[in-house]
């Protein structure tokens, strides 16, 4: 991209072999549409990424910019060290739907009435690091238990999920994708 102010829209058609880059000013990457998505190149120099729509988009490479989650998932690994707002209901995931793995995230991070999404299995759990304060009051949990036997489980098994400077309120919401847990 150039000097310029540029949106970038990625409707899942494209497939890059290479990171693209905003360049200077002030540039938006807006994932949208309904289907689940993946994504694995950098996106790099957009100073903010919106993601809209009701699918869900798999960001595997780095990423510099705010997000904006506007809709949908949005599923992020490796390491964020810019906002994250969410709309009500809107999504945040770890490292891909089910699949383990951590995000760590630098500064406060505030949930709204958004939803945290926690992916499970027998070996462990997605986890998200914050290096400050962790605001989860008013939001969603939703766990997604991907294994294929509940009896994998013993019972009072816990796992952390999320770890934090400090944390403030909790969950309002605790619901689970699979009815056996
Ligand atoms: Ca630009
Ligand atoms: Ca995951």
């Amino acid at each position: 991209m150039g000097g310029g102010n540029d949106n970038f829209i990625n409707s899942g058609v494209l497939d890059p072999n290479n990171s693209i880059d905003g360049g200077d000013g002030t540039d938006i990457f807006t994932l949208q549409g309904t289907e689940a998505r993946s994504f694995d190149q950098n996106i790099i120099s957009f100073e903010t990424i919106d993601k809209n729509g009701t699918g869900s988009w798999d960001l595997t490479g780095a990423i510099t910019g705010a997000d904006n989650i506007n809709e949908g998932v949005l599923y992020i690994s490796g390491t964020i060290d810019a906002p994250i707002s969410f709309a009500s209901d809107a999504t945040l995931g770890v490292a891909g739907k089910d699949s383990i793995g951590t995000l760590n995230y630098t500064g406060d991070f505030t949930l709204g009435s958004g939803t945290l999404i926690v992916d499970l299995d027998n070996a462990g759990a997605d986890l998200i690091t914050i290096t400050g304060n962790a605001d989860i009051s008013g939001g969603k949990l939703l766990v997604n238990p991907f294994m294929a036997e509940e009896e994998e489980f013993d019972n009072g098994w816990t796992q952390q999920i999320l770890s934090a400077t400090a944390l403030t309120g909790e969950f309002a919401e605790v619901n689970s994708t699979s009815a056996l847990f």
